[in-house]
């Protein structure tokens, strides 16, 4: 999990890294994460990125509600976006890619051409927030058909490149910026997915507002995973209660460990445990 804060010095320097950074690529392939794609967005990178190719991956699909990652496919090629689902953990849908990339840049490729330069790699560079799988993605993309160039003298300074045999380079760092955690509801969503410091999160609230939205958004599923009974008079609180009975989590005596019920419940959501889940819509 990835524990960061930014503080303002972090993002500024972020921000400076991404624009020097940007001056030497082609292509932003930017990783979402599928079960909240707008709140897992960086709220500058369109402004950053916006004189190059755009694609952005929906990762962490298998996660995800698989009707809406349709819905969200189409929000983003609505707007101008390439956009793929993929799973970097498993590598599912990484294959697309390579003829997404070349779609993507083909003005470029075609610029080339026109000039006489043939088959010039594009570069690219990853990006996202923290924990949205941008190292497992290069790693499953990259694979082992790949090879550092090491540094291009002149070209791109003290940068290292991992060359596709597949006519695209990638830069061997990813760009990381943070999310928009200063909206409310988005920093509750991130911590959802456990993408926030848990210890800056209480863990039975964050439950609560996980019982809610599946109550209402996916009925069923509770009851599913943990073998309880819910009726519309129960609070969220109570459902914790039941799951802390089902699953026998109890404190010395018969007390009950909501905090360790809380843990479970958020655990299960994030692992896929309670099923495929999508929190945002457009
Ligand atoms: N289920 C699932 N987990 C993933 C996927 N991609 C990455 N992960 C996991 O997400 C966590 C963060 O990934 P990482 O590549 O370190 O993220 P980074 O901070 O963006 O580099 C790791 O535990 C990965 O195994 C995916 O597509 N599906
Ligand atoms: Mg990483």
């Amino acid at each position: 999990m990835a524990n960061y804060q930014w503080y303002p010095g972090h993002m500024t320097k972020a921000k400076r890294m991404m624009q020097e950074d940007i001056k030497l690529i082609d292509l932003i392939i930017e990783l979402v994460d599928a079960r909240i794609p707008l709140s897992s967005r960086n709220p500058d990178i369109d402004e950053l990125g916006k004189n190059k190719s755009r694609i952005i991956l929906l990762n962490k699909s298998d996660l995800a509600d698989t009707r809406k990652n349709k819905t969200w496919m189409e929000y983003f090629s609505d707007r101008g976006f390439h956009v793929l689902e993929i799973n970097a953990k498993t590598g599912a849908g990484i294959k697309s890619i390579q003829g997404v990339v070349q779609e993507a840049c083909k003005e470029k490729i075609a610029r080339d051409r026109k000039r006489g330069i043939i088959n010039r790699p594009v570069r690219a560079m990853v990006a996202g927030i923290p924990n949205v799988g941008k190292s497992t993605f290069i790693n499953s993309f990259a694979g082992k058909a790949c090879t550092k160039t090491g540094n291009k003298p002149g070209v791109t300074k003290g940068k290292q490149w991992i060359r596709l045999n597949k006519g695209i380079e990638l830069l061997d760092t990813p760009g990381i910026l943070w999310p928009k955690f200063d909206d409310q509801s988005v920093g509750l969503r991130l911590a959802m997915i456990g993408s926030m410091n848990d210890e800056i999160v209480h863990l039975d609230e964050l439950a609560c507002e996980l019982i809610d939205f599946l109550r209402a958004e996916y009925a069923g599923m509770l009851e599913n995973r943990y073998e309880i009974e819910i009726n519309d008079e129960q609070s969220a609180y109570d459902v914790i209660k039941s799951v802390c009975i089902s699953k026998k989590c109890f404190l010395k005596g018969e007390e009950l460990d909501i905090m360790k019920s809380s843990a479970m419940i958020v655990d299960d959501f994030r692992n896929g445990r309670i099923g495929k889940i999508t929190l945002e819509m457009p």
